[in-house]
This record gives C-alpha cells, sequence and structure tokens, in this order.
C-alpha cells in the first residue's frame, strides 16, 4: 500500500488520534490537528489547487516557513497526482528563480513577507501561472479552504507516479530535481518502519526544516505513516529541546550532528535523563566520534547514525537492536542493496577495501527532472546509482563512510556544491577566478571558504564579497571566510588542488 493510502486509513482508523502538534514561531500556542482533522484538511486543500487549475503531474513549489499551511498543501499536491516542490525558504530570488524556471511550475506558494521581492519573477517565467501569496500563521489558510468541498479524488494508483521533487547540486552545473516516485518514498518508509521499530504510541520531537527528505520524508512522515504524533518546532532551540527530551512525553528525535553538539553544549551542568526516549538519530553530516562519546558518557544514550541522500531517502542504518558502532553508518536498511567499487572500473572490491559506494532499490529515484543525460550519468550500466560518497565494508557487513568522491561540503547538515558558489563569485567584475572549499569547523562540520583571484587592480574587501553572496544564495552558501590570493596551486595539468587550500586555510585558520 502506497504512504498516502495508508494515511488516509490512519484518517478514519485514528480518527481522534492527534497527528500533529504545531508549536507556533513566538509563542506557547500549540495547534493540535487529529488524524480526521488532517484527512479534511487535505482534501480541501485539494479542490483548492483544483480551483488553481493544479492537475496530475503538474509542479506546484512551496517556499513557506515550517507551518501547517505547508503540511497541507505538500499533502494535497501528491495526492492529486501532481509534484511537491518544497524549497528553502531562505532561497533570495536569484536562486528561486532557477528553481522556478527548471522545474516548470505551475503554482508557487510563497509566504506573503516576500512579496515585494517575489512579484518581478514572475513575468519572466513563462511557464508559472500562479502565485498564492499566504501568511503562513495567521488563520487566513484555514479561512482559505474551509468553505471549500472536500473532495475524496483517487489517490495515485501508479508507485511509478512523481511525488516530490528535491533539488541537490552536482560537482558540475546548476542544481537538479531529484525526483522521488510514490513507490520511492513508500519503500523507504517501509524500510525505516521496520529498522527503526516505529510505533503508533510514539511522539516524534521535530526541530528539522522540512523542505529536505530528512526533515519531511523521513522524520514527518515517518511519523504519519505509523499513525504516531509528531510534535512540530519552528526551529531549533538547544534550550527548549533539552527540556521537552527530558520531559518523559516524547519517543523519537532526529537530529544533525550539529544540534547533537549543541545539546551537549546546553545540557553542561545538568542532570540529563533521556529515559523515554526510545530512538535518537543522526544523519545528514558524519557523526563526529567526540560527540558520539559524549552522549554516551553525559547522556547515556548511544546515538544511531544512518546515511542516506536525496535521491534515495535513507540507505544504510545502525540498528535499533544491536551494536551501534562509532564511525559507522551502519548496515543496508531492508529492500536496499550497496556495493564498494573500485572508482575507475566500477568492480566490486573485497570487505575491507575503500571504494566508491553504489546503491540499489525501489527507495531509488529514477532520475533528475528534465535531464537526461545527467540522470544517465548518475547510474551505471546495470542499474546501481553512484552515490559520490567512498566507503568500506567491514566483514561483519558494517558500513563506515570515507569521504567524498565529489566536491562537495556539508555545513551543519546542509550540503554546499562549490560549483554553485563559484558561479557566483564568477559574475563579480572583481573577480577573476575562485575556489571554494570547506574548512573543517567543531560546530558546523565545515564552513564554507572562498579562495579568491582578484583582477589586477580592483579593490574589494572580504566583506563585500561575502555580502556580494548573500544576497545570491542562501545563507549557509555563502562564505564565511574569502581568502584573496595570487593564484592557486595547480597540479602539473593546471588543475587547482583544493585539498590544498584546505590545508593552508585550515592550518591558517
Ligand atoms: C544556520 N547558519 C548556518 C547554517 N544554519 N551556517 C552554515 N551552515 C548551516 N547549516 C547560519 C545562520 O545563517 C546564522 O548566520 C548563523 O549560522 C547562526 O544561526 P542559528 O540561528 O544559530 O542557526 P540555526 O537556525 O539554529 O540553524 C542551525 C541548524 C540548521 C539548526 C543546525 O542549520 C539546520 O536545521 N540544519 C539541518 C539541515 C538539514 O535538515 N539537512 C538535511 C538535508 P548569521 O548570524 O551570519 O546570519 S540532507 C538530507 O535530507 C539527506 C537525505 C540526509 O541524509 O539527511
Amino acid at each position: 500500500m502506497l504512504f498516502l493510502d495508508h494515511l488516509h486509513t490512519h484518517c478514519s482508523r485514528l480518527a481522534h488520534k492527534t497527528a500533529i502538534e504545531f508549536v507556533a514561531p513566538d509563542s506557547a500556542e500549540t495547534h493540535m490537528v487529529t488524524y480526521r482533522q488532517l484527512e479534511e484538511a487535505i482534501q480541501r486543500t485539494m479542490t483548492l489547487l483544483q480551483s488553481y487549475g493544479v492537475e496530475a503531474g503538474d509542479r506546484v513549489a512551496l517556499q513557506l516557513p515550517k507551518c501547517l499551511p505547508f503540511l497541507y498543501l505538500h499533502l494535497a499536491i501528491m495526492r492529486l497526482g501532481a509534484i511537491s516542490l518544497p524549497l528553502n525558504p531562505g532561497y533570495p530570488p536569484h536562486e528561486l528563480h532557477y528553481f522556478l524556471e527548471d522545474a516548470a511550475a505551475k503554482l508557487f506558494v510563497a509566504d506573503s513577507a516576500n512579496r515585494s521581492a517575489i512579484d518581478p519573477l514572475q513575468p519572466t517565467l513563462a511557464e508559472l501561472q500562479h502565485i498564492l501569496y499566504l501568511d503562513p500563521f495567521s488563520d487566513q489558510f484555514d479561512a482559505l479552504i474551509a468553505g471549500r468541498p472536500a473532495t475524496n479524488a483517487r489517490l495515485p494508483a501508479n508507485p511509478a507516479t512523481i511525488a516530490l521533487m528535491i533539488y541537490t547540486s552536482g560537482t558540475t552545473g546548476r542544481p537538479k530535481g531529484a525526483t522521488l516516485t510514490h513507490g520511492n518514498i513508500t519503500a523507504n518508509l517501509n524500510s525505516l518502519h521496520t529498522a527503526w521499530g516505529w510505533q503508533e504510541q510514539d511522539v516524534l520531537l521535530h526541530v528539522l526544516p522540512i523542505f529536505h527528505v530528512h526533515g519531511l520524508i523521513v522524520a514527518l512522515h515517518g511519523a504519519l505513516n505509523a499513525g504516531a504524533t509528531a510534535v512540530l518546532l519552528p526551529k531549533f532551540d538547544g534550550d527548549d529541546v533539552i527540556d521537552r527530551l527530558i520531559s518523559g512525553k516524547y519517543s523519537v528525535f532526529m537530529g544533525v550532528p550539529t544540534m547533537h553538539r549543541r545539546l551537549l553544549d546546553v545540557a553542561q551542568g545538568r542532570d540529563v535523563d533521556f529515559g523515554r526516549m526510545r530512538l535518537m538519530t543522526s544523519g545528514s553530516d558524519r557523526l563526529p566520534d567526540d560527540v558520539f562519546q559524549a552522549y554516551q558518557d553525559r547522556f547515556g544514550y548511544t546515538l544511531l547514525e544512518r546515511y542516506g541522500m536525496s535521491e534515495t531517502g535513507m540507505l544504510i542504518s545502525n540498528p535499533l537492536h544491536g551494536e551501534r558502532r562509532v564511525g559507522s553508518v551502519g548496515l543496508p536498511l531492508p529492500g536496499v542493496s550497496v556495493r564498494i567499487v573500485d572508482p575507475e572500473m566500477e568492480q566490486q572490491l573485497p570487505d575491507g577495501t575503500v571504494g566508491a559506494v553504489q546503491v540499489k532499490g525501489d527507495n531509488v529515484c529514477p532520475g533528475y527532472w528534465r535531464k537526461p543525460e545527467k540522470s544517465a550519468e548518475a547510474f551505471t550500466p546495470d542499474g546501481w546509482l553512484r552515490t559520490g560518497d567512498m566507503g568500506v565494508r567491514a566483514p561483519d557487513g558494517y558500513y563506515t563512510l570515507k569521504g567524498r568522491a565529489k566536491d562537495l561540503i556539508i555545513t551543519g547538515g546542509y550540503n554546499v556544491y562549490p560549483p554553485e558558489v563559484e558561479l557566483v563569485l564568477a559574475d563579480h567584475p572583481a573577480v577573476t577566478a575562485s575556489a571554494v572549499v570547506g574548512c573543517p569547523d567543531r560546530e558546523w562540520g565545515e564552513t564554507v571558504a572562498a579562495c579568491v583571484v582578484l583582477q589586477p587592480n580592483s579593490r574589494i574587501t572580504e566583506d563585500e564579497l561575502i555580502a556580494y553572496c548573500r544576497e545570491r544564495l542562501v545563507h549557509y552558501k555563502a562564505p564565511r571566510r574569502v581568502v584573496f590570493m595570487s593564484d592557486f596551486p595547480r597540479n602539473a595539468l593546471g588543475k587547482v588542488q583544493k585539498a590544498e587550500l584546505r590545508r593552508l586555510l585550515t592550518a591558517d585558520a
């Protein structure tokens, strides 16, 4: 049964049970939504979407903060057989335009607060028919759907129908939309349901953003798939999260390493007992050994680290029962095949040998939106997805990641592809060349640094270049540091040696 069908059955079976508790920002107000109310809201939202002409296959972009209308819209879009395209609320118009254009979105639902920045984009987007502005935390959306008839339109029956698009970047070119089907999402949710022992009685403390696979699918849909309750906080606040985790109300928490480190920092001097917590996971970036260890020492809890991608959902996880191994991402999830291959010849390597990680399974997306050549490049001829990560398999089946074959920075759990930042820098008249690298950082894992060669006689300061990038890129992609150089270290072929740049910058810091 597909995820949406499953959710539909919960909505009658668990009608009066709380599906979502939403804590509004800057207020102690909590909105409770039962499974029946969720179903009604989805159905009325489907009618709203139909009034904007949304049909199966259409892309509907959502750029909203974490709010209930986002959830209703996202689920209603997918149930209509259309494609939900969640976007980071921090994307400035420069980036936003690209996503809306590339996806050829028909409807764009945006925050009214951004109207003046967004309105000028519409005339330049041929396929965008409507922009719907919402005040995400008012009762405007409720009023908008209240009078509409509920529709019990059929759920998409075909697992191959695309449900969700998540933009990811690559080592070359602009971001591309990974197209996750109803079948992909369902396969991954089913694997996680089994592997992590999701239960109807679970209460998830949800602090992640909901425009990525981690917060949206793994956490939020995971809870809804189980008929559990998800408590949505608008943003991560370490003190508040610690108070909640020890309150005894919650059983599941998912975070990125930056969050876990912050929890350790804010818990200093406090007596912390996570006694009622059944499952606490870490993902989106490598969990540092010292955080894993400190969690055990301070909190008496062994974090469960897992590994996934936007293109696939979750792939490998430490076990719920059994050894959660420090530094390792664990064992392949049910239904997921993993192999380690020689990066050049792509032949399978023996255990204990580091190679490229490749994966297969019903959770793996069919490819990228309208980019057949990128989709083809992503897979081997026999259908294995090239993850771009390096790893090794131990004889007992545990996998450990060993760096990246691709040029990628991970900062606070968000991926930054250097070419995206380099393209923006290249547009600046004072810049001749740039090389963007990640510098190791205790809190963020890595931070973005740009090495820049300026045009002769041009004058620009580090702060000015950072400000320029911040206008054009979402906050976490903008460099935190700019270092001016006369040239970059290069190999015999003239290729910039990024490893050497990283070494220079790290030594310098
Ligand atoms: C915030 N800032 C950041 C980041 N987040 N800088 C670099 N990297 C970041 N990730 C900046 C802010 O703009 C601000 O800068 C300063 O840091 C402090 O902001 P603060 O309020 O403390 O940050 P925050 O709002 O608390 O955010 C930290 C965070 C957040 C909660 C760790 O980054 C976060 O939610 N990360 C989760 C990412 C995630 O969900 N990834 C999943 C994608 P200034 O003061 O200069 O303005 S990966 C995925 O989905 C795959 C499938 C997977 O496997 O999970």
